[in-house]
Protein backbone atom coordinates (compact mmCIF):
# COMPACT_ATOMS: atom_id res chain seq x y z
CA UNK A 1 0.00 0.00 0.00
CA UNK A 2 1.22 3.84 -1.16
CA UNK A 3 2.01 6.21 1.48
CA UNK A 4 -0.84 8.89 2.36
CA UNK A 5 1.42 11.32 3.08
CA UNK A 6 3.15 13.34 5.92
CA UNK A 7 0.56 13.18 8.10
CA UNK A 8 -0.99 10.20 8.42
CA UNK A 9 -2.57 8.50 11.25
CA UNK A 10 -1.32 5.49 12.25
CA UNK A 11 -3.26 2.36 13.22
CA UNK A 12 -2.33 0.58 16.48
CA UNK A 13 -4.24 -2.86 17.36
CA UNK A 14 -4.39 -4.41 20.27
CA UNK A 15 -4.73 -8.09 20.35
CA UNK A 16 -4.94 -11.06 23.18
CA UNK A 17 -7.10 -13.48 24.25
CA UNK A 18 -10.59 -13.12 25.83
CA UNK A 19 -10.82 -10.73 28.78
CA UNK A 20 -7.05 -9.51 29.18
CA UNK A 21 -7.61 -6.07 28.94
CA UNK A 22 -7.96 -5.05 25.68
CA UNK A 23 -10.53 -3.04 25.57
CA UNK A 24 -9.82 -0.52 28.90
CA UNK A 25 -6.12 -0.21 27.64
CA UNK A 26 -7.81 0.82 23.98
CA UNK A 27 -9.71 3.92 26.17
CA UNK A 28 -6.37 4.82 27.96
CA UNK A 29 -4.57 4.75 25.31
CA UNK A 30 -7.03 7.08 22.82
CA UNK A 31 -7.92 9.46 26.16
CA UNK A 32 -3.98 9.87 26.65
CA UNK A 33 -3.33 10.94 22.78
CA UNK A 34 -6.10 13.39 23.30
CA UNK A 35 -4.68 14.81 26.04
CA UNK A 36 -1.63 15.14 24.05
CA UNK A 37 -2.69 16.82 20.95
CA UNK A 38 -3.17 14.02 18.87
CA UNK A 39 -6.02 13.37 16.95
CA UNK A 40 -7.05 9.47 17.98
CA UNK A 41 -10.38 7.15 17.93
CA UNK A 42 -11.24 3.86 19.01
CA UNK A 43 -12.81 1.18 16.72
CA UNK A 44 -13.61 -2.11 17.88
CA UNK A 45 -13.55 -5.29 15.70
CA UNK A 46 -16.10 -7.26 15.62
CA UNK A 47 -18.23 -3.93 14.99
CA UNK A 48 -21.29 -5.10 16.33
CA UNK A 49 -23.32 -2.04 15.21
CA UNK A 50 -23.56 -3.38 11.49
CA UNK A 51 -25.90 -6.02 9.95
CA UNK A 52 -23.23 -8.03 9.54
CA UNK A 53 -22.16 -7.03 13.23
CA UNK A 54 -24.92 -8.33 14.78
CA UNK A 55 -25.09 -12.07 13.30
CA UNK A 56 -21.71 -12.31 14.50
CA UNK A 57 -22.87 -11.28 17.76
CA UNK A 58 -25.33 -14.08 18.03
CA UNK A 59 -23.18 -16.51 17.33
CA UNK A 60 -20.96 -15.32 19.61
CA UNK A 61 -23.10 -15.63 22.24
CA UNK A 62 -24.72 -18.91 21.08
CA UNK A 63 -27.73 -17.37 20.52
CA UNK A 64 -26.97 -19.46 16.57
CA UNK A 65 -24.89 -21.29 15.05
CA UNK A 66 -23.05 -21.05 11.48
CA UNK A 67 -20.46 -23.27 9.64
CA UNK A 68 -17.27 -22.11 10.64
CA UNK A 69 -16.33 -21.26 7.11
CA UNK A 70 -19.15 -18.77 7.06
CA UNK A 71 -18.52 -17.49 10.28
CA UNK A 72 -15.04 -16.61 9.54
CA UNK A 73 -16.23 -15.10 6.10
CA UNK A 74 -18.53 -12.82 8.37
CA UNK A 75 -15.70 -11.50 10.35
CA UNK A 76 -14.19 -10.99 7.87
CA UNK A 77 -16.53 -8.79 5.73
CA UNK A 78 -17.08 -6.53 9.20
CA UNK A 79 -13.63 -5.44 8.36
CA UNK A 80 -14.25 -5.29 4.92
CA UNK A 81 -17.16 -3.05 5.51
CA UNK A 82 -15.31 -0.52 7.40
CA UNK A 83 -12.21 -0.53 5.11
CA UNK A 84 -12.72 2.49 2.86
CA UNK A 85 -13.73 4.67 6.24
CA UNK A 86 -10.69 3.14 7.64
CA UNK A 87 -8.16 4.55 5.24
CA UNK A 88 -9.94 7.65 4.71
CA UNK A 89 -9.32 8.29 8.91
CA UNK A 90 -5.51 7.53 8.41
CA UNK A 91 -4.98 9.69 5.55
CA UNK A 92 -7.00 12.27 7.30
CA UNK A 93 -4.07 12.15 10.07
CA UNK A 94 -6.98 10.22 12.62
CA UNK A 95 -4.74 7.52 14.90
CA UNK A 96 -6.65 4.15 14.72
CA UNK A 97 -6.68 2.30 18.03
CA UNK A 98 -8.53 -1.15 17.21
CA UNK A 99 -9.71 -3.43 19.99
CA UNK A 100 -8.82 -6.37 17.88
CA UNK A 101 -8.14 -6.84 14.12
CA UNK A 102 -7.35 -9.43 11.00
CA UNK A 103 -5.01 -10.94 13.54
CA UNK A 104 -7.92 -12.35 15.90
CA UNK A 105 -9.62 -12.94 13.11
CA UNK A 106 -7.15 -15.97 11.20
CA UNK A 107 -6.03 -17.01 14.83
CA UNK A 108 -9.16 -17.81 15.94
CA UNK A 109 -10.38 -19.47 12.86
CA UNK A 110 -7.48 -21.31 12.75
CA UNK A 111 -7.67 -22.44 16.57
CA UNK A 112 -10.47 -24.28 15.37
CA UNK A 113 -8.43 -27.03 13.25
CA UNK A 114 -10.74 -27.19 10.48
CA UNK A 115 -8.10 -28.45 7.51
CA UNK A 116 -9.83 -26.20 4.95
CA UNK A 117 -9.57 -23.14 6.63
CA UNK A 118 -5.89 -23.06 7.43
CA UNK A 119 -3.69 -20.06 8.86
CA UNK A 120 -2.95 -19.19 5.01
CA UNK A 121 -6.21 -19.78 3.59
CA UNK A 122 -8.12 -17.19 6.41
CA UNK A 123 -4.71 -14.97 5.68
CA UNK A 124 -5.14 -14.33 1.75
CA UNK A 125 -8.61 -13.40 2.24
CA UNK A 126 -7.64 -10.23 3.96
CA UNK A 127 -4.97 -9.12 2.12
CA UNK A 128 -7.08 -5.77 0.72
CA UNK A 129 -6.35 -4.24 4.44
CA UNK A 130 -4.27 -2.27 5.77
CA UNK A 131 -1.33 -3.47 7.89
CA UNK A 132 -1.25 -2.47 11.44
CA UNK A 133 2.02 0.10 12.30
CA UNK A 134 2.12 -1.69 15.90
CA UNK A 135 0.20 -4.75 17.16
CA UNK A 136 0.13 -4.56 21.12
CA UNK A 137 0.18 -8.12 22.33
CA UNK A 138 -1.48 -8.05 26.01
CA UNK A 139 -0.40 -11.64 26.56
CA UNK A 140 -1.66 -13.41 29.48
CA UNK A 141 -1.81 -16.68 30.28
CA UNK A 142 -5.34 -18.93 29.40
CA UNK A 143 -5.85 -20.05 33.15
CA UNK A 144 -5.66 -16.63 34.03
CA UNK A 145 -7.84 -14.65 32.20
CA UNK A 146 -10.24 -17.59 32.58
CA UNK A 147 -10.15 -16.33 36.46
CA UNK A 148 -11.56 -12.98 35.31
CA UNK A 149 -14.96 -11.96 35.97
CA UNK A 150 -17.54 -12.44 33.20
CA UNK A 151 -15.32 -15.60 31.78
CA UNK A 152 -17.23 -17.98 30.10
CA UNK A 153 -20.06 -15.77 28.38
CA UNK A 154 -19.47 -15.90 25.17
CA UNK A 155 -18.55 -19.06 22.54
CA UNK A 156 -14.74 -18.97 22.44
CA UNK A 157 -13.90 -18.45 26.22
CA UNK A 158 -12.79 -21.53 26.90
CA UNK A 159 -9.64 -22.69 28.31
CA UNK A 160 -8.45 -24.66 25.87
CA UNK A 161 -9.24 -23.26 22.94
CA UNK A 162 -7.99 -19.77 24.45
CA UNK A 163 -4.62 -21.83 25.12
CA UNK A 164 -4.70 -22.91 21.25
CA UNK A 165 -5.52 -18.67 20.14
CA UNK A 166 -2.97 -17.54 22.31
CA UNK A 167 -0.09 -20.19 20.45
CA UNK A 168 -1.50 -18.59 16.96
CA UNK A 169 -0.61 -15.09 18.38
CA UNK A 170 3.06 -16.09 19.26
CA UNK A 171 3.74 -17.32 15.98
CA UNK A 172 2.32 -14.46 13.98
CA UNK A 173 4.59 -11.99 16.02
CA UNK A 174 7.06 -10.05 13.51
CA UNK A 175 8.93 -7.14 14.10
CA UNK A 176 5.90 -4.76 14.29
CA UNK A 177 4.40 -6.66 17.74
CA UNK A 178 5.34 -5.58 21.18
CA UNK A 179 4.32 -7.54 23.68
CA UNK A 180 2.54 -6.40 27.05
CA UNK A 181 2.16 -8.13 29.96
CA UNK A 182 -1.26 -8.20 30.73
CA UNK A 183 -0.96 -9.43 34.35
CA UNK A 184 0.46 -6.02 35.35
CA UNK A 185 -1.20 -2.80 36.57
CA UNK A 186 -3.89 -1.34 34.56
CA UNK A 187 -1.32 2.08 35.04
CA UNK A 188 2.07 -0.24 34.27
CA UNK A 189 0.39 -1.25 31.31
CA UNK A 190 -0.57 1.51 30.12
CA UNK A 191 2.41 3.19 30.60
CA UNK A 192 4.06 0.74 28.79
CA UNK A 193 1.90 1.04 26.17
CA UNK A 194 1.88 4.58 25.90
CA UNK A 195 5.92 4.22 25.18
CA UNK A 196 5.78 1.88 22.98
CA UNK A 197 2.92 3.92 20.76
CA UNK A 198 4.41 7.46 20.65
CA UNK A 199 7.08 7.04 18.62
CA UNK A 200 4.77 4.59 15.99
CA UNK A 201 2.46 7.62 15.68
CA UNK A 202 5.60 10.22 15.42
CA UNK A 203 6.59 8.16 12.34
CA UNK A 204 3.35 7.92 10.77
CA UNK A 205 2.98 11.17 10.90
CA UNK A 206 6.55 11.82 9.29
CA UNK A 207 4.87 9.75 6.47
CA UNK A 208 6.34 6.01 7.09
CA UNK A 209 3.99 4.42 4.71
CA UNK A 210 1.30 2.52 5.69
CA UNK A 211 1.74 -1.81 4.76
CA UNK A 212 -0.56 -4.18 3.42
CA UNK A 213 -1.50 -7.08 5.60
CA UNK A 214 1.27 -9.78 5.54
CA UNK A 215 3.71 -8.41 3.25
N1 LIG B 1 -13.12 -12.94 17.00
C1 LIG B 1 -12.89 -11.63 16.81
C2 LIG B 1 -13.02 -13.86 15.95
O1 LIG B 1 -13.23 -15.05 16.13
N2 LIG B 1 -12.69 -13.40 14.71
C3 LIG B 1 -12.46 -12.09 14.48
O2 LIG B 1 -12.16 -11.69 13.32
C4 LIG B 1 -12.56 -11.17 15.56
C5 LIG B 1 -12.31 -9.71 15.35
O3 LIG B 1 -14.78 -12.80 18.66
F1 LIG B 1 -13.72 -14.29 21.13
C6 LIG B 1 -13.55 -13.43 18.33
C7 LIG B 1 -12.61 -13.10 19.44
C8 LIG B 1 -13.53 -13.02 20.63
C9 LIG B 1 -14.83 -12.52 20.05
O4 LIG B 1 -14.80 -10.70 21.52
C10 LIG B 1 -15.05 -11.04 20.23
P1 LIG B 1 -14.61 -9.23 22.11
O5 LIG B 1 -14.86 -9.50 23.54
O6 LIG B 1 -15.66 -8.37 21.48
O7 LIG B 1 -13.23 -8.77 21.83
Amino acid sequence: MTSVGRTRGALIVFEGGDRCGKTTQCGKLVERLQSQGVDACMWRFPDRSTAIGQAINAYLAEHSSMDDAVIHMLFVANRLEKREEMLQLLAGGTTLVLDRYSYSGVAYTAAKGVPHLSLEYCKSLEVVLPAADLVLHMSMTAEATAARGGYGEERYEKVDFQRKVMEIFGALRDDRWAVVDASSTIEAIHEQVVATVMPVVERARGGAPLGRLWD
